[in-house]
This record gives C-alpha cells, sequence and structure tokens, in this order.
C-alpha cells in the first residue's frame, strides 16, 4: 500500500483545496492529512483563521479522498509526522517548492501545481467587498 501525507491549513475551504486532496490521493492508496492547528497558522500567517482547528479538522475528515487526518502543530514536526505516519510520499502545492526537500531521505516530495484563481485570502476579500 502506497501512503500519501500532505498538510495545510485549509481555511474556508475552496476547490483549491479539494483538487489537490483528490490528486494527492491519486498517487497512492491511503490518504493522511495534517491540518494546522489554529497557533501554528498564527505563526505562519500572523493572522487568525476564519474557522478553528477542531471544525478544519472534522470538515477535512468528511472528504472522501481523505482517510486520516491530525492536528499538525509545528512546520519542523514534518520528518516525525512522515514517519509516524509512515509515509511514502510527501505531497504539498507548489507554493511551496523546495522548502521541504530535505524529506527527499526519507521519502518522495512531489510538489503538486496550485489551481489558479482562487484562496481562502481572495474570498474573504470578495465577501467583504459584497457585504
Ligand atoms: N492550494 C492549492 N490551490 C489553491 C490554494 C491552495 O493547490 N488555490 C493548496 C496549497 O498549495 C496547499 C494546500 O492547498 O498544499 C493547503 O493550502 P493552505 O490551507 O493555504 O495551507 P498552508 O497554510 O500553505 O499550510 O506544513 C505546511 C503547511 O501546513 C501548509
Amino acid at each position: 500500500m502506497k501512503r500519501i501525507i500532505t498538510f495545510g491549513t485549509f481555511d474556508v475551504l475552496h476547490v483549491g483545496h479539494i483538487r489537490i486532496l483528490q490528486r494527492a490521493k491519486a498517487l497512492g492508496d491511503h490518504l493522511t492529512v495534517g491540518v494546522s492547528t489554529d497557533a501554528l497558522n498564527f505563526s505562519k500567517k500572523s493572522k487568525m483563521t476564519v474557522y478553528p482547528e477542531d471544525q478544519r479538522l472534522e470538515i477535512i475528515r468528511s472528504i472522501c479522498w481523505v482517510d486520516d487526518v491530525f492536528l499538525e502543530h509545528s512546520l519542523e514536526l514534518k520528518g516525525e509526522y512522515i514517519k509516524q505516519f509512515d509515509a511514502d510520499v510527501l505531497v504539498m502545492g507548489d507554493d511551496w517548492v523546495g522548502r521541504f526537500d530535505e524529506f527527499k531521505t526519507l521519502c518522495d516530495v512531489v510538489y503538486l501545481p496550485r489551481t489558479e484563481g482562487i484562496s481562502t485570502t481572495m474570498t474573504l476579500e470578495e465577501i467583504r467587498q459584497s457585504a
């Protein structure tokens, strides 16, 4: 069985998130998703998520391509998570290209193209403008 792992905040879920999870799952048989904690997201982006971590975890768990979820507490623990979940492939969007190449000693590392024209930031801005 080929095991895939990927990570993300997945706040205000949109089709870009869905497609990367679908494409990640298509690379193997089992998909584990690390969902950033609220604290990790704040440290990465200096802003709070709209949905708290327990809700983001529940939403990602409910997606049909996702087999397992956990909370990602730190970027520094990525190697430990890869080992813990016995991953053969780490998948990330290409906004992270090169950032996780150090893990090529543990598993394959694949960067998939992001879906163009959509992001949580853009969606929130559109909601603000139309309110
Ligand atoms: N994504 C995508 N297309 C978009 C937006 C996002 O393919 N239009 C992908 C990103 O490249 C990422 C995943 O969806 O692989 C989750 O995106 P975010 O929620 O923005 O996650 P991020 O904050 O980048 O967290 O350990 C690394 C982090 O946890 C990644």
